[in-house]
């Protein structure tokens, strides 16, 4: 019953280590696992079920599912099928280790209190009263019970009920899905993409230093703090004209032999804070690279040159850099380097639906632009890492580049703060103090480290390229005060629609995002719509979104998974939130409200969405739209194409609902902003040339600097600035001859 050989097996990565203080106490372990139980629970027949703690299925109901999942997961195994509905949440030991380290290392302190405070409440009779309508508290309830509750809180007229469903139904969906041991063998979906070729990653030198009680002092000419898209690009330009260059970076490096990575640990290895950055009204999660190379480690290919009309709104700010000649010339050398084109694309499944939609419907449309070094790339695993070398992130061109031309690398190593002197008034940066921590002694990241020690970088200049989230903290620790460090925070808020059609679609196989939709794109007339792209259809980035009515829907539905396609409406954002650092412990925090404005423009995003999946025959379609019933199609009305009345009305309740808050979970892969270019200090962070407002020798120079959202996705039009602001800086500094 095993899935057949494939070609290649990568490593094993590890889990970082589980946290000594259990973030629990028992009474609330056993609340939260009887809910996850709820959620994820076995499904049993009428004749054996113990209704206390299964969901009983009619005895024909439970052999019509066990011949349907047979036949979805190509293996035609009944003993799979049956263990894949025997299986619960909590009898997974990694579900509970997953649990575990979300709330004893990623979830910031005030947020776990909150739950803890929550599970305490629903133990108590008064409480569970209030809360779930019944005294005997919902750990002791019958597992019917317990799913009745969770479903009355998705209706409920309190917002604070709608979101403990939301809440505890994510987190536990999320958790299943990433630890379930039968859910990739009933889905069919292969460990790694098929006929993938392993690639030779550049062979990184790491510098490494001694024990030792002191400060290590190192010097170099320019130190860059992050290796993501904007680190990677000013490291190869300062390398090549002379200057000694020395990147930083928290994370570690992962040889392309462990990529992709399994998806559970690729979430915590690869991803900031274990990719669970919450808004504080919890509505939003954001996705940032915490690994050697950033966010270009982990990122989709799409290689979008900024638009003409974003150009003209930050130019019309007095930042004329950006309708500049030279600002073309910087988005074509970035792009020359990594082989970006159209040419080799194969579109998969999910992308032809998404053109050929449009296509039916007269909306504009296009490829997408992939920077795979002029290569065709199917790989529908990116986000874990590229396993064949073939997405040319920084870490496979500007990085090695850099290399070749003399640049040093430190990973591990956590930037704390910019160190200056005082000259005439003004702060002039001399180097950046930070924390090393090597590696253990198997060359492993999880051990205990060799050494741990602090190191101070003296240095002429300093570029913080620690991204949108990072780097505005950074400036804060370094004692900055200017009052727009941190806000301005845009990120392109995406909500999702899923369709499910009758044939095999398999759509994990192809590159994730080759087309674009672009007729929504300025709704408002000032530049702001959305924008309709593929989303990386990996089981625990899109399965999570599938809504759940009780648990054995939930995991019918879910086995479909190989005749899904899903898309996201991305809004270019007019509203903006703030990044601030958690009063505990320093991490990453931000708030973040959608707005109106933009929330309209998303709807009317996954209107279209929904009626390209209509003209190209889906079966269903869904959003995450709390309280909006899945659209099934009706194959008498097919011939009248979206003037189908039922579709009609079922859009029209789309729009009467909206997207309500605080049940409507969004998320982002693209924050932006936070230390905005400005033509005065008045207005942002730093100047035009990239540099902080009120400092000398201190430069920004990742996605944090635009001015305002980039409307396409961001990684080019941030290359390309970092381009231009390294090339600027390596002019004003002396080169040394190169041995
Ligand atoms: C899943 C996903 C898919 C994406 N897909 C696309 C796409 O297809 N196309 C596109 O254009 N964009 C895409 N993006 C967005 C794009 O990757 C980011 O916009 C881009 O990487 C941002 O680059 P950056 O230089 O601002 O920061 P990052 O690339 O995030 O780099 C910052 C680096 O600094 C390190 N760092 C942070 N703090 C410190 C510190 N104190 N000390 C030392 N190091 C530190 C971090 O670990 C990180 O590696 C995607 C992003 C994600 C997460
Ligand atoms: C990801 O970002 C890097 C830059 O950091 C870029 O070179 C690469 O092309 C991007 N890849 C994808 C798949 O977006
Ligand atoms: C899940 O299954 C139920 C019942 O079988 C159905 O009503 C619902 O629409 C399904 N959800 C999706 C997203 O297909
Ligand atoms: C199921 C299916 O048709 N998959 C295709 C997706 O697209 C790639 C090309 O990018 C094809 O190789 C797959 O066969």
């Amino acid at each position: 019953m095993d899935l057949p050989a494939r070609p290649v097996s990568p490593k094993a990565a590890p889990f970082p280590p589980l946290p000594s203080e259990d973030p629990f106490t028992e009474t609330q372990w056993k609340t939260l696992l009887a809910i996850a139980d709820a959620v994820i629970p076995a499904v049993k027949p009428m004749a054996i079920a113990n209704a206390e703690t299964e969901h009983t299925a009619k005895g024909s109901e439970y052999s019509t599912a066990i011949t349907t999942l047979e036949r979805r997961s190509d293996m035609s195994s009944e003993a799979i099928a049956r263990a894949y509905l025997d299986e619960t949440a909590s009898s997974i030991p990694a579900f509970r280790e997953g649990l575990y380290r979300t709330f004893g290392i990623y979830m910031p302190l005030d947020t776990k209190k909150q739950f803890a405070m929550i599970l305490n409440i629903l133990d108590t009779r008064a409480g569970s009263l209030l809360l779930t309508g019944y005294v005997t508290p919902i750990g002791s309830q019958p597992l019917h019970v317990r799913e009745s509750i969770l479903r009355g809180w998705s209706t409920a007229r309190l917002p604070v009920l709608r979101s403990l469903y939301q809440s505890f139904t994510m987190l536990i969906k999320q958790t299943w899905v990433r630890s379930s041991p039968t859910l990739r063998k009933v889905i069919g979906i292969p460990r790694v993409p098929l006929n993938m070729v392993p690639g030779k990653g550049h062979d990184y030198a790491f510098l490494q230093f001694p024990h030792g009680e002191e400060p290590e002092i190192v010097e170099t000419d320019v130190a860059i703090i992050g290796s993501g898209c904007g680190g990677g690009v000013c490291a190869k330009n300062l390398a090549e004209a002379g200057h000694r260059v020395m990147v930083v970076e928290s994370g570690y490096h992962w040889t392309p032999d462990h990529f992709p990575m399994e998806e559970a640990v690729g979430w915590s290895q690869l991803f900031m804070n274990g990719a669970c950055i919450s808004s504080d009204d919890s509505t939003m999660t954001i996705l940032a690279g915490g690994t050697w190379g950033g966010g270009g480690t982990v990122n989709w290919s799409a290689s979008l040159q900024t638009q003409g009309y974003v150009r003209r709104e930050w130019a019309a700010e007095g930042l004329p850099f950006f309708t500049s000649a030279e600002f073309q010339t910087c988005l074509d050398r970035v792009c020359d380097r990594m082989g970006v084109s159209t040419d080799h694309i194969k579109h998969n499944v999910t992308n032809q639906k998404l053109l050929e939609g449009a296509r039916r419907l007269g909306y504009t449309h296009k490829a997408v632009p992939q920077n795979t070094g002029g290569k065709q790339h199917s790989c529908g695993f990116c986000s874990f890492g590229c396993g064949s070398c073939e997405k040319q992130g920084p870490v496979v061109s500007f990085l090695p580049d850099a290399a070749r031309a003399g640049a040093t690398f430190v990973e591990g190593f956590r930037a704390e703060k910019v160190l200056f002197k005082t000259e005439g008034g003004v702060k002039v940066a001399t180097g950046v103090q930070g924390v090393w921590t090597s590696r253990d002694g198997t060359g492993s990241v999880i051990g205990e480290p060799l050494v741990r020690r602090k190191v101070i970088i003296k240095a002429k200049r300093v570029i913080v390229s620690a991204g949108t989230m990072q780097s505005p903290l950074l400036l804060l620790r370094s004692g900055l005060r200017n009052h727009h460090i941190g806000r301005n925070l845009h990120i392109h808020p995406v909500s999702i629609v899923g369709a499910i059609h009758p044939e095999e679609v398999k759509p994990w196989e192809g590159s994730i995002l080759t087309s674009v939709v672009n007729e929504y794109e300025n709704i408002d007339g000032k530049g702001h719509g959305v924008k309709l792209e593929a989303i990386n259809m990996v089981p625990s980035l899109f399965l999570i979104w599938l809504p759940w009515k009780n648990g054995f829907d939930y995991k019918l539905n879910v086995s479909r998974f190989k005749n899904m396609v899903g898309y996201i409406s991305m809004a270019r954002d007019h509203g903006s939130g703030t990044v601030y650092p958690d009063p505990v412990d320093g991490r990453v925090r931000f708030s973040y409200t959608v707005s109106k404005l933009d929330k309209q423009h998303i709807l009317e995003g996954i209107v279209a969405l929904a009626k390209t999946q209509y003209v190209t025959g889906a079966a269903e379609i869904f959003t995450v739209i709390p309280g909006v019933e899945p659209f099934v199609r009706n194959p008498e009305a097919a011939h009248e194409g979206i003037n189908d009345a039922q579709f009609q009305a079922w859009l029209d309740k789309i729009r009467a609902v909206g997207l309500p808050s605080p049940d409507t979970m969004l998320g982002s892969a693209h924050q932006m902003g936070t230390c905005r270019m400005s033509s005065s200090p008045k207005t942002g962070v730093v100047d035009p040339q990239g540099q902080v407002w009120g400092t000398k020798g201190l430069y920004v120079a990742d996605a944090s600097v635009f001015p305002s959202a980039s409307g396409v996705n961001p990684m080019i039009t941030n290359m390309a600035i970092s381009d231009w602001i390294s090339r600027n800086i390596a002019k004003g500094l002396e080169a040394h001859p190169r041995l």
